[in-house]
């Protein structure tokens, strides 16, 4: 449906009833929050940080670095969003109160949510948590690394790390390396719960696992498919990019079972005189699908390009492995199967279909709607598919754009902090430890959860994150993690996690500089795979006893491993990382001068605009899609006779508005109208068939546990379909996997709700 009726149908959604919500995403409120903040007392300092030249701390985006803090890899202006405030204002809190841990005990840290846990301000002194005890206590650090020795020295396979994309490329360098070294591969990482279904499944297809798209390329295109993402609230600044998209008379075809007001009308800070009051129109198309079908959806948009003739058979053929079954399996499904399984009409297919088949550079870009399912790779299959059959890879203006997550999670990809690390960087470490490593891929996020559950892991080292609250299933996770005899948090804040997540013996926490208060140099890595470089900068905290991830990691590593064959303490100085990353990881040979060229630069062998990819054959290779076989839950899958106002749905978890992850920064959403956490997005109509009432207050179960006292909130969901805000929510399920790649399905969780 185009925009103006999906407007109508939203407010119908609404079943007429009067909402708070603004009528688009952006606008005034956005200049408001910039105002209080950049003018109240922190002003000064937040605005200092705003224009130190480092990459921002919140998204992938990547504004920021050398080119100055409001800029893009092209140099424009005005490229600093909200969140990016958001993110800073939290890191420049005042350090947490000095007797703060000896006055509270453990019991009653649990207490505290997500907000309360971020808002005890910064750490900075680290901490323990030993065994019996009822305290964090402040421990030195002679003693962290002696602990921390004895736990690294178990068998290699009973070791661990977790990461977070938040830290340095050579943070996440000497991490692996030094996890390596000592024989493990349980490199598990947050990408795990992100974009991993993405990189495992482009890896397959292009011979490289990240986006193809520069952000100049990007410009070129005149279609963006965006499928599964909130860009307005998480990754604003591609916002810009479809405002101007949009003026230059191109298309955004938008695949969401949740109508996202700031994907229908945006109105971006960027362009004040022209947007800000009246807001420009996003979404063309406006898909809303049932959670789960993106597959069914692709692969009708594949039948309907071959039936409306709009298929590049040269292409496929010259440039594609494969492409037939795909083809076939599109043109033998029926049609009233894909209806059916992606909710969507056979009419609104066929005019995505001609949409995407008559544009001449079309970006498929996605995010966590597309890639936290079963069939997660699945999808990013029939996405690239769909790229693949209308030529829209290996050009300029078009090609497959993961949107990805923390601001530098690729980066910690590109460094080998992965479970399966790529064959020419293990050759090139090898080579430089002089030995042969572990081969036998190591544990991703799950499956360290589940290792730990059952008691195979003795040690681990979180280098940021929040692992506890990432999972599903948090009475799992605080199982398994009190499994681990020693964990060790380095981190910048507080959270639930360093107070669910302890240890059986010794939990321990560090704290550590961001990214804009190292004492050296770092870079980080774009989801556009542009390299930043990152300046040194100062902490406000005064009388603390922080270190640098590098510092710290360097000198474990020279505890483990002495200084044959690597010089880890000369690696403190992050030069030298620098040159080490370029002698061994292919495409980042310009980091061995970046110190004095200071020239930030794209990764080579990534983009691609020319149909020759990175495979060994330099052709594509497609996959066939099955159609996902989508059950709606039952009442009796709960071990729940029905009650006269109760019903089934499936719940999409995910962010609010005022949230980094699991770091809540505010209670509501108010572009969603959910007034605080605890609510329930619901279309009115199941409602009401229900017996239900908005503000009405309820209980929702799932095949973990349940939430009670839940408020009803109205919104632009699809109907049999709820959306609700994760870490809360990962109380309560389980999550299915996908088996491709170790994903939990976060956005579709079988619920029943009931008073
Ligand atoms: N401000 C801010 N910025 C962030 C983050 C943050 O928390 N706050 N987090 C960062 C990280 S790590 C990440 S990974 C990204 C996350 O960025 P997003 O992926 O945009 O975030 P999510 O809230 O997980 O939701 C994505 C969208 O998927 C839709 N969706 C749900 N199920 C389906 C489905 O089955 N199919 C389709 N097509 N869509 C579906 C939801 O309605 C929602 O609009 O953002 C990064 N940037
Ligand atoms: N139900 C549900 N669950 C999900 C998701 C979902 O959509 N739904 N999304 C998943 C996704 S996409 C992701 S990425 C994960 C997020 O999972 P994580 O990355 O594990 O969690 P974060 O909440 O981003 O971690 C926040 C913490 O990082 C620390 N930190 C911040 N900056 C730094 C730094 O510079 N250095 C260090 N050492 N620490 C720092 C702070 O202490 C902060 O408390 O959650 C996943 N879980
Ligand atoms: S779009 Fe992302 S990288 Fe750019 S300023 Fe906003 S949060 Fe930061
Ligand atoms: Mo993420």
């Amino acid at each position: 449906m185009d925009a103006d009726t999906k407007q109508e149908q939203s407010h119908s959604n609404h079943n007429g009833e009067k909402h708070n919500t603004p009528e688009m995403g952006g606008g005034l409120p956005v200049i408001q929050y910039w105002a209080e903040h950049t003018l109240s007392p922190e002003g000064p300092k937040l605005w200092q940080t705003l224009l130190h030249k480092s990459s921002c701390l919140s998204c992938a985006w990547g504004t920021g670095g050398q080119k100055g803090g409001f800029h893009n890899e092209l140099d424009e202006p005005l490229q600093r969003c909200m969140k990016s405030v958001e993110a800073i204002s939290a890191e420049l809190q005042p350090p947490v109160e000095r007797h703060f841990f000896d006055r509270h005990t453990i019991t009653e840290l649990q207490q505290l949510s997500s907000l309360e846990a971020d808002r005890l301000g910064r750490l900075s002194f680290p901490v323990i948590l030993r065994e019996g005890k009822s305290h964090y206590e402040r421990i030195s650090w002679e003693e962290i690394y002696q602990i921390a020795e004895t736990a690294f020295r178990h068998p290699p396979e009973r070791v661990a790390s977790y990461s977070s994309g938040r830290s340095s490329n050579e943070a996440a360098f000497l991490l692996q390396l030094t996890i390596r070294a000592l024989g493990s591969n349980h490199l598990a990482d947050c990408s795990d719960l992100c974009h991993v279904p993405s990189t495992v499944g482009l890896k397959e297809m292009f011979g490289s696992g990240t986006s193809m798209v520069s952000l100049d390329s990007l410009k070129k295109a005149d279609c963006v498919v965006l499928i599964g993402s909130n860009a307005p609230a998480n990754h604003p600044r591609l916002m810009n990019e479809l405002i101007q998209l949009r003026d230059r008379g191109g298309k955004v075809i938008v695949v969401n079972p949740v109508v996202e007001v700031g994907l229908v009308k945006f109105a971006s800070p960027a362009y004040p005189l022209k947007s800000l009051f009246t807001g420009s129109d996003i979404s063309s198309l406006y898909l809303q699908l049932i959670p789960g079908s993106d597959v069914a959806l692709f692969v009708g948009i594949q039948k309907a390009l071959i039936e409306q003739n709009l298929i590049q058979i040269d292409y496929l053929r010259d440039r594609t492995e494969d492409w037939e079954a795909v083809v076939d399996y599109a043109i033998s499904t029926e049609w009233e199967t894909i209806v059916a399984t992606c909710g969507i009409s056979k009419a609104e297919i066929e005019a995505a279909a001609r949409i995407i088949g008559t544009s001449k550079g079309v970006v498929f870009a996605w995010a966590m709607g597309a890639t936290q399912h079963e069939n997660g790779v699945d999808n990013v299959y029939a996405i690239a598919n769909t790229a693949l059959i209308t030529g829209n890879a290996g050009k300029e203006g078009a090609g497959t754009m993961p949107i990805r997550g923390h601001s530098n999670v690729q980066g910690f990809g590109s460094m080998g902090v992965t479970a399966k690390l790529k064959p020419e960087i293990q050759q090139t470490l090898e080579k430089l430890l002089g030995r042969s490593l572990n081969r036998n891929p190591g544990y991703r996020a799950r499956n360290l959860i589940d290792a730990a559950d059952a008691g195979e892991v003795d040690s681990l080292i979180c280098v940021g994150g929040n692992l506890y609250a990432a999972n599903p299933d948090l009475t799992q996770a605080k199982r398994a993690l009190g499994n681990i005899e020693t964990i060790i948090y380095l981190a910048t804040k507080p959270n639930l996690g360093h107070f669910h997540g302890l240890a059986k013996k010794n939990t321990i926490i560090i704290p550590v500089f961001n990214r804009f208060e190292n004492p050296h140099k770092t870079t980080t890595e774009s989801g556009n795979n542009f390299v930043r470089l990152n300046d040194e900068g100062k902490t406000h905290i005064k009388d603390g006893d922080l270190i640098s991830e590098v510092e710290f990691i360097t000198e474990l590593a020279h505890r483990l491993h002495g200084e044959e064959p690597i010089q880890w303490r000369k690696l403190q100085d992050t030069k030298y990382v620098r040159q080490l990353i370029a002698k061994t990881i292919p495409g980042f040979e310009q980091m061995a001068t970046i110190d004095e060229t200071k020239e930030e630069f794209t990764i080579g062998g990534r983009i691609f605009k020319q149909p020759k990819f990175a495979t060994p054959s330099g052709k594509a290779k497609m996959f066939v899609t099955l159609l996902p076989q989508l059950h709606a839950p039952q009442p009796q899958d709960f071990g729940i006779c029905e009650s006269t106002r109760s019903l089934s749905l499936i719940l999409m978890t995910g962010r609010s508005y005022s949230q980094h992850n699991t770091v809540v920064y505010k209670e509501g959403d108010r572009y969603r109208g959910m007034p605080h956490r605890n609510c329930i997005l619901m279309h009115s109509a199941d409602a009401e068939k229900a017996g239900l009432q908005e503000h009405q207050r309820l209980t929702v179960q799932g095949d973990a546990g349940k939430m009670e006292n839940v408020e009803i909130i109205f919104g632009s969901v699809r109907q049999g379909t709820a959306f609700m805000f994760y870490p809360e929510v990962n109380a309560i399920f389980k999550a299915r996997i996908d088996p491709k790649c170790g994903i939990p399905a976060f956005k579709r969780v079988p619920i029943f709700v009931y008073i």
